[in-house]
């Protein structure tokens, strides 16, 4: 099947593929709605660079004011559904041996879409923990007044359970992306800027160990080369068009709970 946003060469590839692996990036969830964190930051955020709230420091220098950012964010993502991007990662996962998911992303859209495996780098912006002991807090409350709530164990502040500049990721995490990296046929990397790092050096280690690398995103211009395909197009249309360039046949994909493929 052709497909005039999708090459030829990709279309065998994803058809043949034993391993996937998978990066994404705020790019993927954007059609669901969550600015990403190139979009300038909206109201009462605009005068802030995330860099600049989403560390250790800022919090402890104004914990309410990275709270509320993150109370904010929250209600966005809880409010989001996965998009037609999120829900062709989870059908291609069913219709590949081995697809390993790797995010960047807090919002935990993957997962609602059905994707299974899922490796958070940065963490989930749904789970809360302790500032001071680094355990999570499951149930948690809102407080009346919206300061950060304390935890039950030993009182510090809590904070989202998510990875801030200067912090480590979490080492099994970043362990099985680059093992993946390193043993997959194809890497997609789909909705991100390439610039955080260590998340941003995963496509160069697959591509070293001879994987072909596919990138997705509308800010790049489409090109087949040795080793790379570039796909410039939003993931929410380039991903459901590879997908039916490949299976032509299948039924469409639906979110998960609905009728299946
Ligand atoms: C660490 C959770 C050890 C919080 C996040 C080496 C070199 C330079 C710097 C460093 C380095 N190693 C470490 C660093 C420091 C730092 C870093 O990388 N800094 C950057 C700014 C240079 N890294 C760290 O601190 C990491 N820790 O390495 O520990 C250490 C410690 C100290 C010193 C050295 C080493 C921790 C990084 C994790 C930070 N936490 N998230 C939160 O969310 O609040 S990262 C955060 O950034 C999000 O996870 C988000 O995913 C990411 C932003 O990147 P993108 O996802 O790419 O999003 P972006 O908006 O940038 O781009 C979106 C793209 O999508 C665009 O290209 C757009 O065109 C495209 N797009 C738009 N619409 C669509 C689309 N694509 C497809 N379809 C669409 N519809």
């Amino acid at each position: 099947m052709t497909n005039a946003l999708i090459p030829e060469q990709l279309t065998l590839l994803v058809r043949q593929a034993k391993r996937i692996a998978i990066l994404t990036g705020a790019g993927i969830s954007a059609e669901s709605g969550l600015p990403t964190f190139r979009d300038a930051q909206t109201g009462l955020w605009a005068s802030y660079r995330p860099q600049e709230l989403a560390t250790r420091a800022a919090f402890q220098r104004n914990p309410q004011l990275v709270w509320d950012w993150y109370a904010w964010r929250r209600q966005l993502v809880l409010q989001a559904s996965p998009n037609p991007g999120h829900l062709a990662l989870a059908a291609l996962q069913r219709r590949t041996p081995e697809l390993t998911l790797i995010t960047q992303n807090v919002d935990g859209l993957h997962q609602l879409a059905g994707s299974q495996g899922v490796i958070e780098l940065h963490g989930n912006i749904r789970r809360v923990k302790c500032f001071d002991d680094d355990q999570l807090v499951d149930p948690w409350q809102e407080t009346a007044d919206g300061s950060p709530p304390r935890c039950p164990r030993c009182g510090g502040l809590l904070r989202p359970d998510v990875v801030w500049f200067g912090e480590n990721l979490p080492l099994q995490a970043l362990e099985q992306a680059r093992a993946a990296a390193m043993h997959c046929d194809l890497f997609f990397v789909i909705g991100t800027s390439g610039v955080v790092e260590p998340a941003a050096s995963l496509p160069r280690l697959a591509l070293n160990h001879g994987a072909t690398i596919v990138m997705i995103n509308p800010e790049h211009e489409s090109s087949v080369r040795s080793g790379m395909i570039m796909i410039g197009a939003p993931a929410g249309v380039a991903l459901p068009a590879m997908l039916e360039a490949a299976w032509p046949d299948s039924e469409p994909f639906t979110a998960p709970g609905r009728t299946a493929e």
